[in-house]
C-alpha cells in the first residue's frame, strides 16, 4: 500500500527521534500478583515516532489550515484502516428519538433526569440507544459529559458544580465479547450496500462504541437544557480508548477525557511497556480491526502512534488522566504521547502541556493538553472528576 513506502521515507529522512528520559526511574515496586509484562524503563527500546506534521507524501504541513485540510484527514484514515477500522457511516438518515420520561425532582430536587431512547435507524424494532441524562437545575444551558459506562451512577459533585452527565451503555450497540457473528450485528446493518461480509479494515467494537457516543451528541444538540458547544466525552479504561477515538473523529466534542485509557487509548505503543499491541490483540482482537493485530510483532511499522490520536483533537482541549499504580496502561507513555502532540496544537497557537518532564504525583499540568497522575489504581475517582471540571471551567470560562 502507498503509505508503506511513505513510511520508509519518513523513517529515513523525516522522523522525529524521541528523547528518552535522562535518568530512567527504577522498576516500580508493584504487587507480586500484578499482571506480568515489561515494566522496566531501562528496557524500553529506542524508537522513532512518526511525525504528525509530515504528510504521507513526505511534505511537511506548516499551517493550521494545512493540518486541517490535508494532514488531519490522512491521520484519521490511517487510524481507521490500521487500528480501529472504518467508520462506515455518520448520522443515519432515519435516526430519531423519543423522550421516555422526565423527572424534574431528581437528586433531592437539584437535578432534572431524562430518559431518552434513540432509534438509530428510525425503526422502533431496530437498533437503539438508551440514554440516562442528569442535568443540574440552571437558568442557563449546561455543559454535559457524555459518559460511556456500564453503570448509571452519577458522581454528585458533577451536578453540584453545574455539569450534566449523559450516560450510555456501549454494549447495547455491540457486545463486549469475541466472535460476535457479523450477520445481524450492527456492523452488518450499517455496512455499505453490497458488502457481503466483514473486511480486514471493518470497524471493531471500539469503533462502534465511539460512533454511539456521536449519536448521543445528535440528541444532546437538540436538548433545550444543554449547551451544544460544551458537550464533552469521557470514558474509563476500554471506554477511555473509546472516548479518545470518539473525540478524535467528532469535532462536536468540545473536550475529550480518556481516563486510564492505556494501549489503544492515549499511550505510545512503540514503548512496549505494560500492555503491548500483542497482548491487547490476543485477548481483545474484536476491539480493533483485523489489521491492527498484524503489527503485534513489529509495532514500529505501524504508520501511527498515539501522540497522533491526541493531535487529532487539536485545537480542542483534551485531558489525559493516569494513576500511580496502573503500570499496565503505561502512565509515562501517556505523558510522552501528550507531549508529542504539542507541535500540532502549536500550529493553532495553543500551548499543550507546558512541561517537558513528567510532573509530580497529583500536580495536574496543561493548557490545551491536560495531564495528571493521581494516587491509586486503575479507575475513576472523585479526584479525577474535580480536576476534569477545573479544566473544563477554565476552557468554558466558568467561575
Ligand atoms: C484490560 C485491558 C485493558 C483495559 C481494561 C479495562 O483487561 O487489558 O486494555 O481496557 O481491561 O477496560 O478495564
Amino acid at each position: 500500500m502507498a503509505f508503506r513506502s511513505t513510511l520508509i521515507l519518513r523513517a529515513l529522512a523525516l522522523s522525529l527521534l524521541l528523547a528518552l528520559p535522562a535518568a530512567a526511574a527504577p522498576p516500580p515496586d508493584m504487587p507480586k500478583d500484578y499482571v506480568k509484562a515489561q515494566y522496566d524503563e531501562d528496557l524500553v527500546p529506542k524508537f522513532t515516532l512518526p511525525d504528525p506534521l509530515v504528510l504521507n507524501s513526505g511534505r511537511r504541513v506548516r499551517t493550521a489550515a494545512e493540518w486541517t485540510r490535508l494532514r488531519r484527514p490522512e491521520l484519521l484514515q490511517l487510524f481507521q484502516t490500521e487500528v480501529y477500522g472504518r467508520t462506515p457511516i455518520g448520522r443515519p438518515p432515519g435516526e430519531r428519538w423519543e423522550v421516555l420520561s422526565v423527572d424534574r425532582n431528581a437528586m433531592g430536587g437539584r437535578a432534572i433526569y431524562e430518559k431518552v431512547r434513540v432509534y438509530l435507524l428510525g425503526r422502533a424494532d431496530g437498533p437503539k440507544l438508551d440514554l440516562d441524562i442528569t442535568l443540574p437545575k440552571s437558568r442557563k444551558r449546561v455543559p454535559v459529559f457524555v459518559m460511556l459506562s456500564w453503570h448509571s451512577k452519577v458522581e454528585p459533585q458533577v451536578i453540584e458544580r453545574g455539569y450534566g452527565v449523559a450516560l450510555y451503555d456501549p454494549t447495547q450497540l455491540y457486545p463486549d465479547k469475541r466472535d460476535v457473528p457479523w450477520e445481524g450485528s450492527l456492523r452488518q446493518q450499517l455496512a455499505p450496500p453490497g458488502q457481503a461480509g466483514p473486511r480486514d479494515d471493518d470497524w471493531g467494537a471500539l469503533g462502534v462504541w465511539a460512533w454511539g457516543a456521536s449519536r448521543v451528541v445528535d440528541y444532546l444538540e437538540t436538548d433545550p437544557l444543554v449547551n451544544r458547544h460544551e458537550i464533552m466525552v469521557l470514558g474509563v479504561s476500554r471506554y477511555g480508548k473509546t472516548a479518545g477515538w470518539a473525540g478524535a473523529q467528532d469535532t462536536r466534542f468540545a473536550i475529550t477525557f480518556p481516563v486510564v485509557s492505556g494501549t489503544g487509548g492515549a499511550t505510545l505503543v512503540r514503548r512496549g511497556y505494560g500492555e503491548t499491541v500483542k497482548a491487547i490483540t490476543d485477548v481483545f482482537p474484536y476491539w480493533f480491526d483485523k489489521r491492527f493485530a498484524t503489527y503485534a510483532s513489529h509495532v514500529n511499522d505501524l504508520p501511527v502512534d498515539w501522540h497522533e490520536l491526541i493531535a487529532l483533537m487539536a485545537p480542542r482541549p483534551v485531558y489525559i488522566a493516569t494513576a500511580e499504580r496502573d503500570w499496565w496502561t503505561d502512565q509515562h507513555g501517556q505523558f510522552l504521547a501528550a507531549k508529542n502532540a504539542a507541535p500540532v496544537y502549536a500550529l493553532f497557537g495553543e500551548k499543550g502541556m507546558g512541561v517537558d518532564e513528567e510532573p509530580p504525583i497529583e500536580s495536574p499540568v496543561g493548557d490545551y493538553i491536560g495531564w495528571h497522575k493521581r494516587h491509586g489504581v486503575h479507575g475513576l475517582t472523585p479526584y479525577d472528576w474535580a480536576r476534569f471540571m477545573d479544566f473544563a471551567d477554565r476552557h468554558f470560562h466558568r467561575s
